[in-house]
């Protein structure tokens, strides 16, 4: 991509309304655009961003063996009365009348409307297991939104629910979902340690909740420190096998919310007090919602029974701030590789120079043509605020192209995360991007 064909709208000044690194950046960055309180618009840039943090939740969800469906935004009211939590939703729930005066409301969750859908397609334990999942917009109208996506009234949630026969089945749907959402955070360069958690509106008695510790977190967590140096990407994982013994070895290290904080559990000098980020929380619940809802089946005898339920979640507009809490310096937002909205920022520092340009559009060239997202700055435009920009955006390698390397022949490759850099020719720095540096 062009940055002249390219709509980035960074700002120079520091937003002054943002209290956190994320927010100041992702607005500096020109990813969002506040239209009004907790809700934005993602701009190009963001919006790479996003698609790209939905895409590792996706892979890993088909790959525990979650179905992807999609459930509009808009519910009926009828369908949360049949719950019981139409009103215990209180004014968190955005409730909207349509034209013949009927009820609606913006969905906060799909818990009602996917056992609805199961209810009635689902009559048989032969059917079962089944989790069914989606990445749809959530509204909630919360008391007080802040941090930008952190805390959003609109925000992009993935959320999977799982139906079973018994209880058992229902607690292997849990484990699958526990260890999909430890390797997608994983892979988004994220540590997130599953903690014990209080369930609130959306009930049941097993609850973890996914946190990534940074300082701006919203919550006060506590974990046995080796949590710090745990690799959970270090061993493939069969998603057909018994993952209970995975799920035991973490969740036998301690860690908690300050709800569910235990201080005698765990020696002091073990212990990590934090605060930290929520990007995930699943929720096992029977048949919470199965049995007033209706969503019955046939078991192997032939009764008919209610199925059992968890519910998962992911806040995959949240994910975008807390990777960037995780992950920035002084200059900027520095994107771990499979979030990076383009792979390669190249920056001619001579536009209008005859060689520079050469040089410039012939890297691009390959490049483009090698499969790499490419974002190269053809503006004219100081070399000093082309630099800024690149670092600011936080793609994680950088070519830049000036008169004086083109003359020798080089050009000068960079690594953003490490600051690293290396005056190379343009072949060299082709093949180092091609070879696996920046796929
Ligand atoms: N139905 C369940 C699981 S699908 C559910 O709604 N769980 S939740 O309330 O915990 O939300 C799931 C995830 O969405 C949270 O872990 C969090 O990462 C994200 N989330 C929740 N509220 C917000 C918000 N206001 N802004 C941004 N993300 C949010």
């Amino acid at each position: 991509m062009r940055l002249t064909r390219y709509f980035l709208p960074t700002l120079k000044e520091t937003p002054q309304e943002a209290q956190i690194a994320s927010h100041r950046l992702m607005l500096r960055a020109g990813m969002i655009r506040q239209e009004s309180a907790g809700i934005y618009s993602w701009l190009p840039l963001g919006h790479r961003v996003l698609s790209r943090i939905e895409q590792v939740v996706r892979e890993e969800q088909n790959a525990s063996g979650a179905i992807e469906v999609l459930m509009p935004t808009i519910q009926s009211a009828e369908l949360w009365r049949r719950s019981g939590r139409y009103d215990d939703y209180g004014k968190e729930m955005l409730r909207i009348i349509d034209r013949h005066e009927r009820e609606m409301l913006y969905g906060p969750t799909n818990e009602e409307m996917i056992t609805d859908i199961v209810r009635q397609f689902v009559k048989s334990y032969r059917t079962l297991p089944l989790n069914l999942y989606h990445i749809q917009w959530k509204f909630r109208d919360e008391v007080r939104p802040r941090f930008g996506v952190m805390r959003g009234r609109e925000f992009l949630m993935k959320d999977a629910y799982s139906f079973d026969l018994d209880a058992a089945a229902a607690r292997t749907a849990y484990n699958k979902m526990f260890v999909a959402y430890l390797r997608t955070f994983a892979r988004l360069g994220l540590k997130a340690i599953p903690m014990r958690a209080d369930t609130g509106p959306i009930g049941g008695d097993l609850s973890h909740e996914f946190i990534v510790l940074a300082d701006t977190g919203e919550s006060g967590v506590f974990c046995d420190k080796r949590w710090l140096e745990m690799d959970v990407l270090e061993e493939a994982v069969d998603f057909d096998s018994d993952l209970a013994p995975l799920v035991k070895k973490y969740t036998d290290l301690y860690a908690a919310t300050e709800e569910k904080h235990d201080p005698d559990a765990i020696p002091a000098d073990q212990l990590v007090a934090a605060r930290g980020i929520e990007v995930g929380h699943i929720f096992y619940f029977g048949t919470k919602y199965s049995k007033p809802l209706g969503a019955m089946v046939t078991n192997q005898e032939g009764q008919l029974v209610p199925v059992e339920m968890g519910s998962y979640g992911i806040g995959v507009s949240r994910l975008v701030g807390a990777i960037i809490e995780a992950s920035h310096d002084d200059a900027g937002i520095v994107w771990p590789d499979p979030v990076a909205p383009f792979h390669v920022g190249l920056a001619n520092l001579r536009q209008g120079d005859e060689a520079c340009d050469a040089a410039a559009d012939g890297i691009y060239q390959q490049l483009t043509d090698a499969g790499l997202d490419v974002l190269y700055d053809d503006r004219d435009a100081r070399a000093g605020e082309k630099l800024a920009d690149l670092d600011l955006i936080g793609l994680p390698w950088q070519i830049q192209i000036g008169p004086r390397g083109v003359k020798a022949g080089t050009v000068e490759l960079k690594r953003r995360r490490t600051g690293e850099k290396q005056e190379i020719s343009a072949e060299a720095a082709v093949n180092a991007l091609l070879s696996g540096g920046a796929t």
